[in-house]
């Protein structure tokens, strides 16, 4: 893919961040989606691209539009088309409380290279690279803690797990617990999280639980380019999710199948972008300034070098052509 691609598509994320936090804390999760999705989709269409959207909005979150399959970018040689991952607005409930982590975000990848994972649940474990190769999804929780323990170098007691809040994860925090880490809730926004394993400073060693299957490929696209490690299994929770799983061909089979990164992300050629809607462990969410002004935080990242750009932009709202359309 060009490498121009990278800082070209750094808007879409961006438009969808600016269009949505306006819904901060409104009790609104709903349009804060929608205009997540409309800034995004309107963003898109400036985009030199031929690309599919596999991973969508589903009906998970309900929305209509960016849906599997859709066709985005202006585009129509079959060299420039790409597969496309996309959550508009990742975190939805957290825009609708104010709580920090939300953010707008996408992954790229040529055509054929991300996993069409179904709109359901995804179990997943991830850590940055220094403690690559060294977890297994179907290990004990206490043999992965003290795996990385011993990768990372440090004693159980200064190892940090972030988790989901969620009922379903009672046993895998037990066992944490027994084993003697630290370990940090969080509501909700698991792609943030995943991807905070993967940068020292964030003081996240190890990520795990049960999430949505379609933020499981999104994250594994930025932990591919920065040379972490995730494993992941589609899990339907609910009975209505096996259904929609073999609706879309996740046989039993196939669902027993452990996912490794390159199963999520087959190329090393993809591109990851993220922009903060709230604040969170890696970007800032977005700030309003005086002048109609707005400034926001995105991090873009390219497998193919490795590299990592965070992006500090401050838009003048009313010379924004692509926001003007959306709102
Ligand atoms: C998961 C997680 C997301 O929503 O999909 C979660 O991956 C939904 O889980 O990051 P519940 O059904 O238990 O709420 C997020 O937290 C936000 O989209
Ligand atoms: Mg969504
Ligand atoms: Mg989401």
């Amino acid at each position: 893919m060009d490498r121009n691609l990278a800082l070209e598509i750094v808007r879409v994320t961006e438009t969808a961040a600016l269009a949505s936090a306006r819904y901060m804390g409104r009790g609104d999760k709903e349009a804060a989606d929608q205009a997540a999705v409309d800034g995004m989709r309107k963003a898109f269409s400036h985009v030199s691209i031929k690309g599919t959207v596999v991973i969508g909005e589903g009906e998970l979150d309900e929305a209509p539009m960016l849906y599997i399959g859709e066709e985005v970018g202006t585009c129509k040689e079959l060299d420039k088309e790409v597969d496309i991952a996309v959550d508009p607005l990742e975190g939805t409930n957290l825009i609708a409380k104010g709580l920090p982590n939300a953010i707008a975000v996408l992954a790229m990848a040529p055509k054929g290279t991300l996993l069409h994972a179904p709109d359901t649940y995804m179990k997943k474990i991830a850590v940055g690279p220094k403690a690559k190769g060294c977890i297994n999804l179907e290990d004990s929780v206490e043999k992965n803690l003290k795996a990385v323990a011993k990768a990372l170098n440090k004693e159980m007691q200064d190892l940090t797990l972030m988790i989901q809040d969620r009922e379903r994860h009672k046993e895998i925090i037990k066992e944490a617990r027994i084993a003697g880490c630290r370990i940090k809730l969080f509501s909700d926004g698991d792609v943030a999280t995943a991807i905070a394993t993967c940068f020292e400073d964030t003081g996240i060693d190890i990520f795990m639980g049960i999430g949505g299957a379609p933020e499981g490929v999104i994250a594994a696209a930025a932990i591919k380019c920065m040379g972490g490690e995730m494993q992941g299994k589609i899990i339907p929770l609910y009975e209505e999710d096996k259904a929609r799983c073999e609706e879309l061909g996740w046989t039993k089979e196939k669902r027993a199948k452990l996912l490794t990164l390159d199963d999520l992300v087959s190329s090393d050629d993809v591109l990851f972008v993220a922009t903060g809607v709230s604040d969170g462990e890696l970007l800032k969410g977005v700030t309003y300034l005086e002048n109609n002004r707005a400034r926001t935080h995105s991090v873009v990242m390219r497998g193919s070098t490795g590299t990592i750009r965070f992006v500090d932009a401050i838009h003048k709202l009313d010379k924004n052509d692509i926001l003007i359309e959306t709102m």
